[in-house]
């Protein structure tokens, strides 16, 4: 793309290409930076409408700071596209998320730039007062930025954050990036409070204007500035009320207009000399630029593949586990009015949106705040209501010790539903939604559950109400079920109890969830080689059907347990720890899962066949363990 004045974006990689541009370039590079995020999210998929939000912020950044000597950190991190396409990866973005190509988040080793791994929300302003405090004890002296949304600014994590920086008075800068969006309209008195300061410039403008006079004054500025912001503090409180980061130890600067790369750059300059902790506040549009996303920034926060013409995707043949479960919630809802419906700040995602549609006033979105929605659903519960509180997997690992200590210790009814368990592909390590059967397994009191299919989630979630006193957790994976037509009446899945599909004589296959369907097919495959195998539907992982267990080590020589979870305290660990508790079997039993080491991008099908996660991986995983088997019985024969 030839631009008028020459500016090509090909020919940036990097800070010192950018910092050879004017100022007045600086609109069409932006320009040329959308048009290259449209072109490329809409062939691969990804976060558009928070990175088109970002564009001039991003360049603004790059063009004052000295990048990778100077730290920015990037909250949950699906917002650094714009800053990959400046650090030298644009032409990794034909494989973006994917195998071989740019992640879609921050990644130190893909480029030293990229100064710290982020996925999960809330992180950015911990990591960089880190930063800070051992730039300063190290007597270096690079600077630190944060860059945080409003949507992460819900969570709890921020506000330790904000609270140690303030606190320290360490130099650090925090850009709250505010579009009033988190993925769905951001909630919470902090979102209110945001706006007040959005809607009631008066005390901003009036500071600015101190700031603008100031900064032309030839001598003397700094002890002017002293003298205004001592004059500030008094009466701050009768300008706007509750300026709450000033109080909290921030200088704060702002709302300035994000969209105005100059506008950012000239006051990132001014600002860069400050001593302390500050914070400038930059009021973004999400989707800005391209007009689907603007109009719809729900749907293009993380969108599939899409015609970038009309904006729309093709819409998937099977009904994903999402929607299912929040119909499922709905309808068993409306029959029981004790049941509330939690999320945190993703009703789309896991398809609460229904239930948000349909009974808003049982409804509630507590924001990024994982640890809280566990929290807040056991309060409800001691009281008599049904709270079910749906979170995917990997952001259910921040409120691992609410569930123990505020869910299970009390022995109570919440329902916990982990969508997007298991690997989930595109987004990488930061998502990969693979402990779950771990540590909720180990949670004393908690029922743990994976259903095969979607008939069965919607069982299991009916099943999960009928426990007066249990905690329940369901998990099932991002993504299609496998196409059954919806069962009409809820069916009770009796706790504890497993499915045995087809018996066998050689081998015992122990299947849990996503892997039930493979371990069928795997067992076809194995019946060409002669092997006959009996294939379990192991869809309660705690507490395990003893009695068909104890069943199967008295039958089979050989038992595989399969699952899509790590396999150091996952389903395969239940089992072999209780089998090691009963009298000798002489059964063997060998462990199919997810490997000791974090999963890189790449479709998940694909990385389930790597890990022999799929029929073909299953067949020849049994297969060798039953030709080993056979060995050691010549060798001691
Ligand atoms: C702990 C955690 N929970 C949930 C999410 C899912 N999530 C990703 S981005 C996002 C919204 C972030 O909003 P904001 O920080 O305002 O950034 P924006 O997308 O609006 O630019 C959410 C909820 C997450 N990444 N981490």
């Amino acid at each position: 793309m030839q631009a008028k004045s020459g500016i090509r974006l090909e020919q940036i990689n990097g800070s010192a290409d950018l910092k050879k541009l004017r100022i007045e370039d600086m609109e069409q590079l932006c320009g040329q930076i959308r048009k290259f995020l449209v072109d490329s999210v809409c062939t691969s998929g990804g976060h558009l409408a928070p990175n088109l939000g970002v564009v001039e912020l991003t360049v603004a950044l790059h063009y004052v700071y000295n990048l990778p000597d100077d730290k920015i950190v990037w909250d949950v991190g699906h917002q650094c596209y714009v800053h990959k396409i400046l650090t030298g990866r644009r032409e990794l973005f034909g494989k973006l998320r994917q195998e071989g190509g740019v992640s879609g988040f921050p990644s130190p080793q893909e480029s030293p730039c990229d100064a710290f791994v982020t996925g999960h929300a809330s992180t950015s302003i911990s990591a960089a007062i880190g930063y800070a405090t051992a730039r300063d004890l190290a007597g270096e002296d690079f600077k630190v930025v944060a860059v945080i949304g409003d949507g992460a600014l819900t969570g709890g994590l921020a506000y330790e954050g904000l609270n140690n920086a303030g606190g320290s008075g360490r130099d650090i800068l925090v850009i709250l990036n505010d579009n009033q969006m988190s993925i769905s309209p951001n909630v919470g008195a902090f979102s209110k409070y945001l706006n007040s300061i959005i809607l009631d410039p008066r005390y901003n403008k009036l500071k600015k204007e101190i700031w603008d006079f100031t900064d032309k004054l030839p001598v003397g500025k700094d002890e002017v500035r002293g003298f205004a912001h001592k004059l500030e503090e008094s009466v701050k409180n009768m300008v706007l009320p509750g300026m709450l980061f000033e109080e909290l130890g921030f200088s704060y600067f702002g709302p300035v207009d994000g969209h105005n790369a100059g506008e950012l750059i000239a006051t990132l300059k001014s600002m860069h000399g400050l001593e302390g902790p500050v914070l400038l506040h930059v009021l973004t549009k999400k989707g800005k630029g391209y007009g689907h996303a603007e109009q719809n920034p729900t749907r293009f926060h993380g969108t599939p593949v899409f015609d970038s013409e009309t904006g729309l995707s093709k819409p998937s043949q099977i009904p994903g586990y999402s929607r299912f479960f929040g119909e499922a919630a709905v309808e068993l809802a409306e029959s029981n009015p004790r049941i509330l419906a939690v999320t945190a700040a993703m009703p789309d995602g896991t398809g609460l949106n229904q239930f948000r549609d349909r009974i808003g006033e049982r409804f509630f979105d507590v924001g990024i705040a994982e640890q809280h929605a566990v929290t807040f659903s056991a309060g409800m519960a001691k009281v008599g209501a049904r709270p079910l509180v749906a979170l995917y997997s990997t952001f259910m690992q921040r409120a691992f010790d609410m569930a123990i200590m505020d869910v299970a210790l009390q022995d109570l009814p919440v329902v916990f539903a982990l969508d997007r368990a298991g690997i989930v592909g595109d987004d990488g390590p930061t998502h990969n939604g693979v402990f779950d059967l771990s540590f909720m397994s180990m949670i004393p009191n908690m029922i743990v559950t994976a259903p095969k299919d979607e008939v069965e989630l919607r069982d299991l979630l009916y099943t999960a109400f009928l426990q007066d006193a249990a905690p329940f957790s369901i998990r099932y994976p991002r993504g299609s079920g496998v196409g059954l037509l919806r069962s009409l009446r809820f069916r009770e899945v009796p706790v504890g109890s497993w499915e045995l599909l087809e018996d066998g004589r050689d081998v015992a296959v122990l299947a849990t969830g996503t892997m039930v369907y493979p371990a069928l097919w795997a067992r076809k495959l194995l019946a060409k080689d002669g092997i006959n195998a009996a294939v379990v539907n192991c869809r309660y992982i705690k507490p395990l059907d003893e009695q068909m267990l104890i069943d199967l080590l008295g039958r089979f020589e050989t038992l595989v347990t399969v699952e899509e979870n790590v396999l150091t305290g996952g389903f395969g660990s239940q089992v072999a720890i209780y089998a090691a508790s009963r009298p000798h079997t002489g059964a063997r039993i060998s462990h199919l899962g997810i490997p000791d080491r974090f999963i890189k991008q790449a479709r998940r099908n694909v990385i389930l066949e790597r890990l022999g996660l799929s029929p073909a991986g299953i067949h020849s995983f049994v297969k060798n363990t039953i030709a080993e088997r056979i060995n050691e019985h010549s060798v001691k024969g």
